[in-house]
């Protein structure tokens, strides 16, 4: 039997709008792994038995999620005879539309906000290939660009405002039932323009729906502080947050993400800096994943919600770490101390580490 993992149109076909025309463009992403984080549930709470689990998206092919939403919108892309795509970023998006518009041979074309994206995801999608804009403006007003080409040239549209990505980013939500045989109690994402959490909602109601799992979770989306529209209830011009990723005002799929989670009997909250900074280091220090600041603000809502009460204990939590640390490493290396020099002396060495 051939049991190597094809990527997520392999594995999910059934559940994707794709025919035996569609050319497949992945680079296998997708069967990330789920990992229980026991230490990180005793640090949290010590006395609730909480089942945290990690979805490890951060070791998908370009580093993030969006690969699975990618290979879709690709695909489709490619399906329709488009030669070139577009997109607006905090960077991971164009990382992996860049990756897959490689693989495709077609053209990628991004435009991100301007000294706010993180170096790794910058230079993936250099290194890719991509005609790279640096836009003196925000997310949302790349996005609007972005928005007004597709309608006017002959180029496809790539960010989660194609339907093609959510269906490719709901096959994580599948993925997650497979596992256990079962969905989980609670599930917990970074917000940043909403369609990732829109897109696990779809697939766990898709599962739900054919009697592939009993229950569906609890949707809990964070955004931080700084960047918090769903939250405040109105569009942020001027959005701030260390969490790059996330650093959205006005996200296009708000609405949905309010739908899952008040569909899912969840919410979308909001955590600081600060925690996400705390939950960032935490995860890394207590389980060795390093994740991406924006993908800390999951976790960092499990802690903000487990102080208010909100487990009885024994839940069944999945958090999706949605990108890889490596993409930034600049955030750890400023809030870290520096590493201590000392010459090639073994008793100095020795006596430093407290051996001697
Ligand atoms: C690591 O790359 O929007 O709520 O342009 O990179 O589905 O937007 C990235 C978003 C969370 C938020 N975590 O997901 C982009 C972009 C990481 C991210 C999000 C992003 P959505």
């Amino acid at each position: 039997m051939d049991c190597r993992w094809k990527g997520i149109i392999e594995a999910y076909r059934d559940y994707l709008p794709v025919s035996e025309i569609t050319p497949v463009i992945s680079l296998h992403e997708g069967n990330t792994p789920l990992i229980k984080a026991n230490n990180l549930s005793r640090v949290i709470s010590p006395d609730k038995n909480l089942q945290i689990y990690l979805k490890y998206e951060g070791l998908n092919p370009t580093g993030s999620f969006k690969d699975r939403g990618m290979t879709m919108a690709i695909s489709k892309a490619k399906e329709a005879g488009k030669e070139a795509v577009i997109c607006a970023s905090t960077g991971n998006t164009s990382a992996s539309a860049a990756a897959y518009a490689a693989r495709a041979g077609m053209k990628a074309y991004v435009i991100l906000p301007k000294g706010a994206v993180a170096l790794g995801k910058l230079s993936q999608a250099m290194v890719y290939g991509a005609k790279i804009i640096a836009l003196m403006g925000n997310f949302d007003d790349a996005l609007t660009v972005v928005r007004d080409i597709g309608e006017n040239y002959p180029v496809e549209v790539v960010n989660s405002v194609n339907p093609y990505r959510i269906e490719g980013q709901k096959t994580a939500a599948f993925e997650i039932c497979d596992f256990f045989g079962f969905a989980p109690d609670f599930h917990f994402l970074p917000v940043g323009n909403a369609g990732n959490i829109t897109a696990y909602w779809k697939g766990y109601k898709e599962y739900y729906t054919i009697g592939k799992v009993k229950s569906t979770p609890r949707m809990v989306g964070f955004q931080a502080e700084g960047a918090a529209p769903i939250v405040k209830g109105f569009p942020i011009k001027n959005p701030q947050t260390i969490a790059t990723a996330i650093k959205i005002g006005n996200p296009y799929s708000w609405q949905s993400a309010l739908q899952a989670a008040k569909e899912s009997d969840g919410l979308i909250d909001a955590v600081s800096d600060e925690e996400i900074l705390n939950a960032y280091k935490l995860v890394a220090s207590t389980e060795g994943i390093f994740c991406e600041p924006a993908s800390a603000a999951s976790i960092a809502g499990v802690i903000k919600l487990s102080k208010r009460g909100v487990f009885k204990g024994d839940e069944v939590i999945v958090c999706t770490l949605t990108g890889n640390g490596l993409k930034d490493p600049d955030t750890v290396i400023k809030a870290s101390e520096k590493p201590v020099e000392l010459p090639p002396d073994t008793v100095e060495i020795a006596k430093f580490l407290g051996l001697e």
